[in-house]
């Protein structure tokens, strides 16, 4: 049996569900709520050590990261094939899929400043000190840190945007050979890096823009046109808790 840890619409969740989709496999979903910090649950912790989402469980064994979930998917269920031909596309391929967790790091920052800052201002000193507790993986403890203390400074911000820019841009040469990143084959690079794509949308449209990567603007319709990213992106196909009040800690206790 699989299940999956997700939460729904996020960058790194939609990647694995995009990626079952395609394979269509069938799973029992298992929604994380972000909102009040149910990744940090102790039980949840004890099948992803760092505490995001997805992770996939396989007959009962845990896999954790995007990147290698989806190798893993692959691996066992190969049909149909989401690995390109050959051995240089291959490598082709898992640079795309690894930059995608890499520029991903970047996004982070960015979405923590727009989307978590006035929640996480909500919070209690207390809370605040037992959400940090929680957070195992020190660097991420730092940002929430940040967060706690008023706010991610500016040359980080910027710096996090200017990677996001140039990450895309190396991208957008990448699609030379199109109409995927690995030429005629579609694979995991494309679909690891349309959840960046998406994101950076939201959060700097001017990024993802004619301007600056248009092979990137033609890919990303070719991309949505297909039934299985349609599905995935778009709210609501798949069941999803509604989103609570504010933020809370609710779920780490
Ligand atoms: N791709 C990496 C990163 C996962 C990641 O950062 N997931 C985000 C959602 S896209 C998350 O769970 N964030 C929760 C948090 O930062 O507290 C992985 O799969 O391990």
């Amino acid at each position: 049996m699989l299940e999956l840890y997700h939460s729904g619409l996020t960058t790194c969740s939609k990647q694995i569900r995009l990626v079952l989709r395609e394979k269509g496999l069938d799973y029992e979903s298992r929604y994380i709520e972000l909102w009040n910090y149910e990744n940090l649950n102790k039980d949840y912790l004890k099948i992803n050590e760092i505490g995001v989402v997805p992770t996939l469980v396989h007959d009962g064994v845990p896999i954790r990261n995007s990147f290698v979930i989806a190798e893993y998917i692959e691996d066992v269920f190969p049909e149909p094939s989401l690995l390109p031909s050959t051995a240089l596309m291959r490598a082709k391929m898992r640079l795309w899929t690894w930059s995608a967790d890499d520029i991903h790091l970047s996004a982070t920052a960015v979405t923590y400043n727009a989307n978590l800052q006035g929640m996480v201002n909500e919070l209690s000193l207390e809370d605040k000190l037992v959400m940090l507790d929680a957070t195992p993986v020190p660097d991420r403890r730092a940002r929430w840190q940040k967060l706690a203390d008023g706010g991610i400074d500016h040359l980080e911000l910027d710096t996090a945007l200017a990677k996001i820019k140039w990450g895309l841009e190396r991208f957008d040469e990448a699609l030379e050979e199109g109409p995927w990143v690995c030429a005629d084959e579609y694979s995991l690079g494309d679909i690891m890096m349309l959840s960046i794509v998406h994101r950076t949308r939201e959060l700097a449209p001017e990024i993802v823009s004619e301007a600056v990567c248009p092979r990137v603007v033609a890919w990303r319709e070719r991309m949505m046109a297909r039934p299985a990213v349609e599905w995935v992106y778009t709210p609501g196909t798949e069941e999803t808790p509604k989103r609570p009040a504010g933020k809370s800690i609710s779920g780490i206790k």
